[in-house]
């Protein structure tokens, strides 16, 4: 099938959005106010992308709701009241479909559609996208907006397939209750996932046995419910919170300290990391000297400071031990925020295998064969995590000038210009693509998002039918970003870090975020924006150069 624009039974959309999470709805709102004619394509039976596939236990925000939500609509921001600071995945998924039903979106979204194939017609200057129904739509532009953390990965030991009781992945859970009670349960992995699902099944479960292959710093998540009152109070200061968290580097309502970490007294620094430690959301990486985060003996401080606190936590002090970092320092991965998770691991009924000292051999039918013996479960949950930003990119596959491959392309890490486009992909953009900016999520990707529909309205009105960011200033931005990327704080850098690509066997070895600022990055946008749209070729194919060549991944 070849879906046809409204107007003419001819002509092709002008844009094909992959994805109605967060990035999509916004993208197919602004599309449909400047008038273009778009089609959504989500693999998923409703809309909510990250906040749809991940509804297992104790799923929820890490992030203060009310500086996660859109600010675009002064109607949505009037009519839906949040009630917790950190809301869970059933709050946010509500509003996702309540903003989705009040700007009037469903109708132009095609849902239970996954994308498996995109492939660039130079001739035409059109995209024929595919669906897993073999369905197509040929488009002039295509926006992706697949998320960073949305392609599961699964453990590679043998024999999941044979394991016969439950099993499930946190990042693709049920619609239907899953019930813990009397089972014996399995949880692989420790991220943030893992540290939100565990408490929430040790409570219930029979047994809990929690597979760990690398522990976290987790700070405690400090969520409260929002009284109506205090609702009010945060509507009536929207717009200051907006000008603020558009101010800070990453988004968030944090701002760090002046002056340096040594310039405090041992009691002071203390009080600072305590203080911290008893705020809620990402205070204590936000809200700490700098060097804390770059420099390994300012990271020291905090870390001893945290490694005592999951002391006087957990009660047997060998699963104390095992749950200290010794590979990473603090803030080097996004630190899980918890709630009453160490508590778990004093439960009688909890236990914590430290997969360094007793590895998985491989799954049975009736559980998991470490190296040292055999342990029976009814359900097996892994919570280990994504093929994060570039994963959902190569599952399709996406076909460019000449018929090159993005798989081809990206081999050695991905190569982007601003992390919105890619040479010989000419008119594929993407939202919260590798090699753009992080941090809130919705707050980094709103110019993204802002500024390819604006580019692309602008395009549409010149009858411009094609774009393409040059090899040239891709190569520039790729040693932007590898230039700034953060240094591991330990010699050996043997830490998993999914944002460097290293949590996947055999995966490119690449930074796939962009350290600038948040500010730093939407100016950056807007410069190039206003001198039309330098570093992309505009309206015709490049002339064929070597510069290609030299643009790669990470080193
Ligand atoms: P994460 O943060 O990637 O965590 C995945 C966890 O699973 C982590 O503890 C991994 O250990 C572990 N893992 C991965 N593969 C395996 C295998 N094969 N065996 C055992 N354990 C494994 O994903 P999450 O879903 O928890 O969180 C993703 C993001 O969501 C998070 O950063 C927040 O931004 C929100 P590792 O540490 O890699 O050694």
């Amino acid at each position: 099938m070849v879906s046809r624009s409204s107007d003419s039974n001819d002509s092709a959309l002008d844009v094909v959005v992959i994805g109605a999470g967060i990035n999509g709805l916004y993208l197919l709102h602004r599309f449909r106010t400047l008038g273009l004619n778009v089609r959504v394509l989500e693999a998923g039976d409703g809309v909510g992308g990250t906040w749809y596939w991940n509804r297992y236990p104790g799923a929820r925000l890490d992030v203060e709701t009310y500086t996660y939500q859109y600010f675009f609509s002064q109607e949505v921001l009037k009519e839906w009241s949040w009630t917790e600071e950190f809301a869970g995945q059933p709050e946010v998924e509500k509003y996702l479909n309540f903003v989705t039903d009040k700007l009037e979106l469903r109708p132009d979204i095609e849902f239970n559609s996954r994308v498996t194939a995109a492939v660039w017609d130079e001739s035409a200057n059109l995209w024929t996208v595919r669906d897993h129904h073999d369905r197509e739509w040929r488009a002039t532009f295509v926006v992706t907006a697949v998320g960073i953390l949305s392609a599961p990965q699964y453990p590679r030991a043998p024999g999941l397939e044979t394991f016969a009781g439950e099993k499930y992945h946190t990042g693709l859970w049920p619609k239907e209750p899953v019930q813990f009670a009397g089972k014996r349960v399995a949880v692989v992995g420790t991220g943030s996932s893992g540290v939100q699902v565990i408490p929430k099944i040790s409570e219930e479960a029979r047994r809990l046995t929690v597979f760990q292959r690398t522990p976290n710093w987790c700070t405690p998540l400090g969520n409260s419910p929002i009284s109506p009152e205090r609702m009010e109070e945060i509507k009536a200061s929207y717009e200051e919170t907006y000008s603020f968290v558009r101010s800070t580097g990453s988004g968030f309502m944090h701002v760090p300290p002046e002056g340096s970490v040594w310039d405090l007294s041992e009691e002071e620094r203390t009080a600072l990391f305590q203080r911290a430690y008893d705020a809620a959301g990402m205070t204590m990486l936000y809200e700490v000297h700098p060097e804390v985060l770059s420099d390994r003996a300012a990271n020291d401080l905090l870390t001893k400071f945290l490694a005592e606190k999951i002391r006087q936590r957990v009660n047997d002090p060998e699963t104390a031990r095992k749950l200290i970092p010794d590979d990473h320092g603090f803030g080097e991965k996004r630190p899980p925020l918890e709630t009453n998770y160490y508590e778990s691991y004093n439960r009688e009924h909890v236990e914590l295998i430290s997969l360094g000292e007793e590895p998985i051999e491989r799954f049975t039918e009736t559980g998991i064969q470490t190296s040292a013996r055999h342990l029976e479960f009814d359900m097996i949950v892994l919570a280990t995590g994504f093929d994060a930003v570039t994963g959902s990119f190569m599952r399709m596959e996406i076909v460019g000038v000449g018929g090159a491959t993005l798989r081809e392309a990206w081999a050695d890490g991905p190569h982007t210009y601003l992390g919105i486009q890619t040479p010989g992909f000419p008119n594929l953009f993407m939202a919260a693509g590798p090699q753009s900016v992080r941090g809130n999520l919705p707050r980094f990707t709103e110019p993204q998002i802002t500024w390819i529909t604006d580019c692309i309205d602008l395009l549409h009105s010149k009858g411009i039918d094609r774009i393409e960011a040059t090899a040239e200033a891709t190569l520039q931005w790729v040693k932007h970003v590898n230039d700034t990327a953060p240094k591991p704080l330990y010699p050996d850098g043997r830490a998993s870090v999914w944002i460097f690509g290293t949590n996947i066997p055999g995966k490119a070895k690449a930074f796939l975020a962009c350290t600038d600022p948040l500010p730093v990055f939407r100016a950056r946008l807007e410069e190039v924006a206003t001198h039309m749209y330098e570093g992309f070729l505009l309206g015709e194919a490049p002339v064929s150069d070597d510069t290609e060549a030299g643009v790669t991944g990470w080193a």
